[in-house]
């Protein structure tokens, strides 16, 4: 019974602290309460840039709202695009949401979500290729990313191809959670709890010994 008592205490101590919400995950065409924009195609998204397009002159630029014929925005996502028409297609686009971890733990980051494309679509972190597509935009396709983030600004990239305009793309339901930085375990306290088990084991071992020499 003891040893059990201070096993559920070990595994106490060693589990994270509770993990935080990552701040600034915004989905595409939402204001800073990260609700839908107001108004029609055209209106400006606030948090995705356009990192790099192979049309010229949209580099630097704001994604803007646009809804073609996609599964319907909701209260909480819209679709954006290259411009308030969707023009021009035919193109491979990165648009950007920057983020920080700041004050928290990149190891233990994990980062969930929805996308659509018009018309293919791949993520990049931190500019990394993590081989996950969200294509098409029927529907939208879950993701889940739990690796590759990195102390302090991450970038978090939506790669647009497009076979022909209009084009879009579309981020729903982003969120995230990390365990504060220095929340988990120093190697001493490994050590101590390590040698907290070995203790509980070998207690166990004298128990059963005794109960087979009775
Ligand atoms: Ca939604
Ligand atoms: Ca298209």
């Amino acid at each position: 019974m003891k040893a059990i008592t201070l096993l559920a205490f070990g595994v106490a101590v060693a589990s994270p602290a509770s993990a935080a919400t990552i701040p600034g995950l915004f989905n595409t065409g939402t204001d800073a309460n990260n609700v839908a924009l107001v108004g029609g195609n055209g209106v400006v998204d606030p948090h995705y840039s356009i990192f790099s397009s192979t049309s010229p002159g949209f580099a630097g630029h704001q994604a803007v709202t646009f809804q073609c014929c996609y599964v319907a925005n909701d209260a909480n996502s819209r679709w954006v695009s290259l411009s308030a028409d969707g023009s021009p297609g035919s193109n491979v686009t990165f648009y950007r949401l920057s983020f920080s971890l700041a004050g928290l733990d990149p190891t233990t980051a994990v980062i969930t979500g929805s996308g659509g494309t018009d018309n293919a679509g791949r993520i990049f972190l931190n500019g990394v290729d993590t081989g996950i597509n969200i294509d098409g935009f029927g529907s939208l396709v879950p993701f889940m990313l739990n690796s590759g983030f990195v102390a302090g600004t991450n970038t978090l990239d939506f790669r647009v191809s497009d076979f022909g305009p209009p084009t879009a793309f579309r981020v729903d339901d982003l969120a995230g959670t990390a365990n504060a930085a220095g929340a988990v375990p120093e190697p001493a306290t490994w050590a101590m709890l390590l040698a907290g088990f070995g203790a509980i084991a070998g207690a166990a071992r004298v128990r059963r010994t005794k109960a087979l020499a009775v």
